[in-house]
């Protein structure tokens, strides 16, 4: 399996994030990729190519044009104000605000387009978060051209970015522009399926309304965990896509057996939807040593994971999400690939 992956997230670095009432180092660590590729290259998954430059056409089709507008200029407006560190949030609207109007100021335009204080922006940000966006078109690209599967190895993650906001380590929505782009180019129907153990409120958000975009998230109960306010079992999509998005909350200590139950369940509605491609939102924060999470995955059930996608005998887009258990992320995260490639 080929692998698309940029240096360049390596500008993503050190920003900080608030987690229980203090400003510590962001989870989302550079040498996540850093394992995950040096991982595909001792296990020799296959060549890692260097990403495509593409412009922000597919990703406006997804995300608002005010909100791709205002990702690049945040850490020069931080900076403006003569500050350092890293531009984060502390003010959001919530009930009885109003959220429909962008302010001039970087703080309240922060807050308006953030919804938590882990998306952090440092100097470097933008265009490793650019890079990431062109590894997931690059991956797309190489299954376009008749590969069975690739794996975009993206930094930052992607899937809870929403139309119009970032959230949970992510910016722009890889997988969902990825997906977009496939609509875009010949496919009828996409299936977005996300592993990973947070929700994909993002993703959720952008397809909600829409029938060609099959979204299935498994994930951990959002009244016990981030990102909270989205990922029940009732949310199904409405108007045209109700029916088209579905949510396997689990609950807190959750292991392979419960969980692959869910996993088993959705390849069968995943099937029944007839997608002519599959995009993964793959993260192994599932992984009962993960340092933010509480699901109880073993090492030797990233390989089934990896095993049950092949079987739904699709072409497949692997897109990088979460994981933060950094030493095992690599073997995690590849075990899914070989897994899939049935070694
Ligand atoms: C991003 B992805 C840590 C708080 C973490 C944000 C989690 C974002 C996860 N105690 N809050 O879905 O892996
Ligand atoms: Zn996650």
């Amino acid at each position: 399996m080929k692998t698309v992956f940029s240096p360049r997230h390596l500008g993503h670095a050190n920003q900080l994030e608030l987690v229980a009432g203090a400003i510590v180092p962001g989870f989302e660590l550079t040498s996540r990729a850093e394992y995950v590729s040096g991982r595909i290259k001792t296990v020799g998954l296959g060549p890692i190519l260097p990403p495509q430059e593409h412009d922000l056409t597919t990703a406006a089709r997804i995300h608002r044009q005010d909100y791709l507008d205002f990702l690049p200029t945040i850490w020069d407006r931080w900076t403006a104000e003569g500050r350092t560190g890293t531009a984060l949030p502390f003010t959001w609207p919530t009930r009885g605000l109003r959220g429909d109007v962008p302010p001039e100021f970087i703080d309240g335009l922060l807050g308006y387009y953030a919804f938590d204080a882990g998306c952090g922006i440092v100097g470097g940000s933008w265009d490793a978060i650019k890079s990431s966006h062109d590894v997931a078109l690059t991956a797309a690209g190489l299954v376009q051209d008749g590969e069975r599967a690739a794996f975009a190895l993206c930094r930052p993650p992607g899937h809870h970015a929403g139309a119009g906001f970032m959230g949970g380590y992510c910016y722009i929505n890889n997988a969902a522009v990825a997906a977009q782009w496939f609509r875009d180019n010949g496919a009828k129907r996409v299936s977005i399926l996300d592993v990973d153990y947070h929700h994909g409120n993002g993703t959720q958000e952008i397809f909600y309304s829409r029938a060609d975009v099959q979204v299935i998230n498994l994930h951990a109960d959002p009244m016990q965990e981030y990102p909270y306010f989205l990922g029940h079992a009732d949310e199904r999509g409405t108007g045209e896509g109700e029916g088209y998005n579905l949510n396997y909350p689990m609950r807190f200590g959750t292991d392979w057996d419960r969980w692959c139950q869910a996993l088993e369940d959705a390849c069968g509605k995943l099937v029944a939807y007839n997608p002519d491609v599959v995009v993964i939102s793959l993260g192994v924060d599932t992984f009962e040593k993960d340092p933010i999470s509480k699901f109880k995955l073993k090492t030797e059930d990233f390989a089934k994971i990896g095993e049950r996608i092949a079987r739904l005998n699709l072409p497949t887009l692997f897109v990088m999400e979460g994981g933060y258990a950094v030493a095992e992320i690599g073997v995690n995260a590849v075990s899914v690939l070989t897994g899939f490639e049935g070694n």
